[in-house]
């Protein structure tokens, strides 16, 4: 059987798949081109969403509900590809979350995972699993599964951040659970900075054993990870697809940060233009500092800081810098290596 035609319907064949239909029988010959692509295909398209309008809008938002009456106070980042299914690429979902000088956003658990990536204002707090931590522009902040979580803001001004989580994977597998906690916040049990004593200088608790897949450390600092790129660009060495790119690690085992999301911080120095390469696992990119454009596609998206775009799966993506740039980017590289599908293919050496 060919792998990508179907074969010709004839009355006999219609007649029998309507006959079989009937009791929840399909032909998969019918099927297969669509099922089993010679190549990955995707509703998922290529957009860029700028800061300044998001944040306007945000800001409105937080005249019309309180982040306790809203939960989580959240504009969701739709794929204009999937519009209505809260995603922003096929697996993953992202949102913009303002939380107001203040307010409490109320202490939940749930079965996904989620990432922060802290983009406006400065020293609110997210709490997870009884200890808190302070967020500055850039950091990245885990939530792994099912741990308690609240965020609250003691500073003058609103923070927003990005939430990157993989609530369309959790539904993928029927697996989603949920609760809310009876209290708004969580009771502190633990210092300001113990998981970053514990876990995050390059030493680990003799037998320390979470029973935890994502890393213990759950604040990411951009200042130490920015060091580190900066203190590594005098070596010169420029990945032609990537420039410098690191992978946020979990200590424990090395692997990603979390379980199912991959998450990533790059320099791209001033001037700079990448080859182009495409990989399975559909990106979103976050810059955080510096301006360029990536060609996702054949499409040229301009960005500056806190803009946010998305790349799909297996479209070429190329990196050009104007000024030296700083992307942050998550996908579901995690999970797809875990199983076997990840794959990328450069136009490069
Ligand atoms: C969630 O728990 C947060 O804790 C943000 O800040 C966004 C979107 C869907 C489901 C849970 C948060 C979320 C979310």
């Amino acid at each position: 059987m060919s792998m990508t035609e179907k074969p010709a319907e004839t009355p006999e064949r219609l007649a029998f798949y309507e006959k079989i239909g009937r009791e929840a029988y399909t032909p998969l010959w019918s099927v297969f081109a669509e099922l089993v692509t010679r190549e990955p295909k995707s509703r998922c398209v290529p957009h860029l969403w700028r800061f300044d309008q998001a944040r306007e809008w945000l800001l409105e938002a937080g005249g019309l509900i309180t982040a306790k009456e809203a939960e989580r106070r959240v504009l969701i980042l739709e794929n204009p590809g999937m519009r209505g299914e809260s995603k922003i690429t096929t697996s993953l979902y992202a949102g913009l979350q303002l939380v107001l000088p203040g307010e409490i956003a109320p202490a939940h658990r749930h079965s996904q995972t989620a990432l922060r990536f802290v983009l406006d204002g400065d020293g609110a707090y997210t709490a997870v699993d009884g200890e808190r931590t302070i967020m500055h522009y850039g950091d990245f902040v885990i939530t792994p599964p099912w741990a308690w979580h609240d965020h609250g803001n003691d500073s003058d001004a609103p923070m927003i951040w990005l939430d990157g989580l993989d609530i369309p994977m959790t539904s993928f597998f029927d697996a989603s659970f949920a609760e809310g906690n009876t209290a708004e916040e969580q009771s502190v049990s633990r210092p300001l900075g113990d998981s970053d004593a514990r876990y995050g200088a390059n030493l680990l608790p003799v037998d320390f054993d979470s029973g935890v897949r994502a890393s213990p450390i759950f604040n990411y600092p951009y200042e130490r990870s920015r060091d580190a790129l900066e203190r590594m660009r005098a070596q010169d060495e420029w990945d032609s697809c990537h420039g410098l790119k690191m992978r946020y690690v979990n200590p424990v085992d090395g692997g990603f940060a979390m379980p199912t999301m991959a998450t990533f911080l790059q320099l791209l120095p001033k001037g700079f233009a990448t080859a182009r390469y495409r990989s399975t696992d559909a990106t979103v990119f976050v810059p955080v500092e510096g301006r360029g454009r990536t060609t996702i596609d054949g499409e040229v998206f301009a960005w500056g800081p806190r803009d946010i775009f998305v790349a799909p799966s297996w479209k070429w993506i190329e990196h050009a810098a104007d000024e030296d740039a700083v992307l942050f980017s998550y996908s579901d590289r995690a999970a797809q290596q875990k199983l076997g599908l990840w794959r990328e293919q450069r136009d490069a050496p």
